[in-house]
């Protein structure tokens, strides 16, 4: 069967007493796909019970055991790459069904009879993950089922803000059109829901809500996110700043520590590299004993999944994934001397 039906008889078969709960990444592509997802299943009558942040740490045995304790029998992972974890078929295995929507490297094919996964090659083969970000695979996905036409706006936001929008011209200019808005105006909406990410302590939790019951996006640009976003803007912009006179490099690849008050790492270099698109970008952060890193390379040209990868194997507590063109990671403080040798190693 293929993926689009195998989709659609999983949301067909959800019964009234499942318990559904949504794992999702805390990015504004994962809280918009989130609720996309959730909306649409509202639409078929059906509610999600749950919604949890992904994390390495959050993806384990114990945890997904006591969330099927709880009731949870239908689980639904939306960009997040499961397909990561060596375990996953046994965590997987404690719920009826599990249907995974994800954009990110393909490391392994899980499909079985109870895991639907879904790739975004699966879906449309001359694309790759880095084209076609959860969001949309979401609205395009429940789109066959239900009509959720009305939040294109939301889809357009995932898109543009995990910046997968370059093959979707004529969509995002229907919506525009549409909504009468434009792509800075849902790139700012964007950035405000990824403001629950980066602050300190973390509102993912309170960012979802705020897009759950926007009704457009006007309502997310007015939100009380808003003045937290415009706050780390101002700390963001100072780090972009202090680039060139921070950063070091070796060729083309560029390693940039900073230490900013809230978790902006993936911001800054995003940034970077959209100001410096022939570099590789590696941003890092410390921060309680570990290291987070965000490597960018805005062209491509170097893929930034392998080398995170690469340079954090066989580290103890450590992991690394992402994209060709977008990737991140963590460390414990103790390894950053070898990661940083490998990693000029590799320039
Ligand atoms: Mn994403």
């Amino acid at each position: 069967m293929d993926h689009k039906k195998r989709f659609a008889s999983f949301v067909k078969s959800i019964k009234p007493l499942d318990q559904i709960a949504i794992i999702h990444d805390s990015d504004a592509d994962g809280i918009c796909s989130t609720v996309i997802v959730a909306k649409a299943l509202e639409k078929l009558g059906h509610k999600v019970e749950r919604f949890i942040q992904s994390s390495y740490g959050n993806f384990n045995y114990d945890r997904l055991k006591a969330l099927r304790d709880e009731g949870t029998n239908k689980l639904i992972l939306v960009d997040f790459a499961a397909d990561q974890f060596p375990e996953l078929k046994r965590e997987l295995d404690l719920f009826e069904a599990t249907l995974i929507i994800d954009h990110h490297k393909i490391y392994k094919n899980i499909n079985s009879k109870k895991i639907i996964f879904i790739k975004a090659e699966y879906l449309r083969p001359k694309l790759i993950g880095s084209d076609y970000c959860a969001t949309k695979m979401a609205f395009d996905l429940f789109s066959n089922v239900v009509d959720i036409s009305e939040l294109d706006w939301m889809a357009a936001i995932g898109m543009i803000t995990d910046i997968t929008d370059a093959k979707w011209k004529k969509f995002l200019n229907q919506v525009y059109k549409k909504h009468r808005t434009s792509r800075e105006e849902l790139l700012q909406a964007g950035i405000i829901i990824d403001t629950g990410k980066q602050v300190n302590p973390p509102q993912v939790e309170r960012a979802l809500e705020m897009v759950f019951e926007a009704r457009t996006y006007k309502d997310i640009l007015k939100s009380s996110f808003s003045k937290l976003a415009k706050e780390l803007r101002n700390e963001i912009e100072f780090w972009v700043n202090k680039f060139e006179e921070n950063a070091e490099n070796k060729k083309d690849l560029w390693l940039y520590e900073i230490d900013p008050s809230a978790s902006i790492i993936s911001v800054v270099s995003t940034l970077l590299a959209l100001k410096y698109p022939k570099y590789s970008i590696v941003v890092v952060r410390r921060y309680k004993g570990k290291v987070a890193i965000s490597a960018r390379n805005h062209l491509g040209k170097r893929a930034m999944n392998t080398l995170l990868e690469k340079a954090v194997k066989s580290m103890k507590g450590a992991n690394a994934g992402g994209h060709i063109p977008a990737a991140g990671g963590t460390i414990r403080e103790k390894d950053y001397a070898e990661f940083q040798k490998r990693l000029w190693k590799m320039a």
